[in-house]
């Protein structure tokens, strides 16, 4: 059976507006990632998913393919899949299949923020898992975490793919408290982080050598232009990106290659941009595991799993409600 249920409220378009018009405005600028995501960024990334320098998304498949079954054990074999993020739902698959050849798949709850994909996935999954119960719902899961249904037995919460590195430290910890609060006895959170690791190796994946992430990064500008009626020259930016040993962090930015002038039609604002003025357009934090205990700690919830590709590159964690 398939119930969805969309609560998206008009005002993306505003939101969108105040949210650019507070980043251009403030010093150094800066715009959010989740910007990137038009049709073109979100296709985009799925190539840089395939770059020999991008390790992240094979890492976290093998993870999946290989370590499910010991997964959902760990997590005491829920029925109920909730993903946050879940779009196609690639990766989810090897859970799904583990929970219903361990004996227990009841409903999968897939949180995301397209209509369109959540109707497919949930067309394209009803088919493959005979029996299952598929209730999902469309929203920006930052706003509408509380809206995740309770189910009956116990559940996991997958946040996958590295999404969380995204975050600044505060609001990262409000949003693991938020779930720690959805967590009940028995439900757990499966959290995808990428790990510290050598300088080369990241700003490689970050930088690649097609091209691709540049791409990425400017498309942003492009999303602007559209949506905002602005006149960004996309050739006047290059693509930076830092790693930032001090924060362990990702610092990916968009840096201006000469003096201009920006005009965003939609905010009746015009941006000044120095040559070499540098705008950040991403962070991608990278964890430690005793770091992320901690951030869990302070979240109200207590690892109790930790699964890493071959490699190291790359965890997959349970927690639960401490
Ligand atoms: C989708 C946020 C996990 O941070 O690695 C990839 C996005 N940005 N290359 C990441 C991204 C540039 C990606 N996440």
């Amino acid at each position: 059976m398939i119930a969805i249920e969309v609560h998206l409220d008009g005002d993306a378009a505003e939101a969108m507006a105040r949210d650019v018009h507070d980043g251009l405005r403030s010093t150094p600028k800066e715009l959010a990632p989740k910007y990137f995501y038009d049709e073109r960024g979100s296709q985009l990334f799925e190539q840089i998913t395939e770059l020999p320098e991008y390790y992240p998304t094979r890492a976290e498949r093998e993870i999946l393919s290989q370590r499910s079954p010991e997964i959902l054990a760990v997590a005491g074999q829920p029925g109920t899949l909730v993903e946050l993020g879940s779009g196609s739902a690639a990766k989810t698959r090897h859970l799904l299949t583990a929970m219903r050849d361990g004996g227990r798949l009841d409903t999968y709850v897939p949180v995301d923020i397209s209509e369109e994909i959540t109707h497919e996935t949930a067309a394209c999954l009803v088919d493959e898992y005979p029996g299952l119960d598929v209730r999902g719902l469309v929203c920006d899961f930052e706003q509408h975490l509380e809206r995740i249904p309770d189910g009956d037995g116990a559940r996991l919460i997958a946040f996958l793919g590295g999404t969380i590195g995204n975050l600044y430290p505060g609001p990262r910890a409000d949003f693991l408290s938020r779930i720690g609060s959805l967590l009940g006895p028995g439900d757990h959170l499966l959290l995808g982080t990428d790990l510290v690791k050598d300088t080369v190796r990241l700003e490689a994946a970050y930088d690649d050598s097609a091209g691709v992430t540049a791409e990425f990064n400017k498309n942003v500008l492009q999303v602007l232009n559209r949506e905002l009626g602005a006149d960004f020259d996309l050739d006047a930016f290059e693509h930076v990106a830092r790693y930032d040993t001090a924060k362990e962090r990702m610092d990916i930015r968009l840096r201006s290659l000469a003096d201009q002038e920006v005009r965003l039609d939609a905010l009746d604002l015009e941006v000044a941009f120095l040559a070499g003025e540098e705008m950040r357009t991403e962070i991608s934090t990278k964890f430690r595991r005793p770091r992320l205990e901690e951030i869990y700690d302070g979240a109200g919830l207590e690892m109790c799993g930790w699964f890493t590709d071959a490699a190291g590159d790359y965890a997959l964690s349970l927690a639960r409600a401490a």
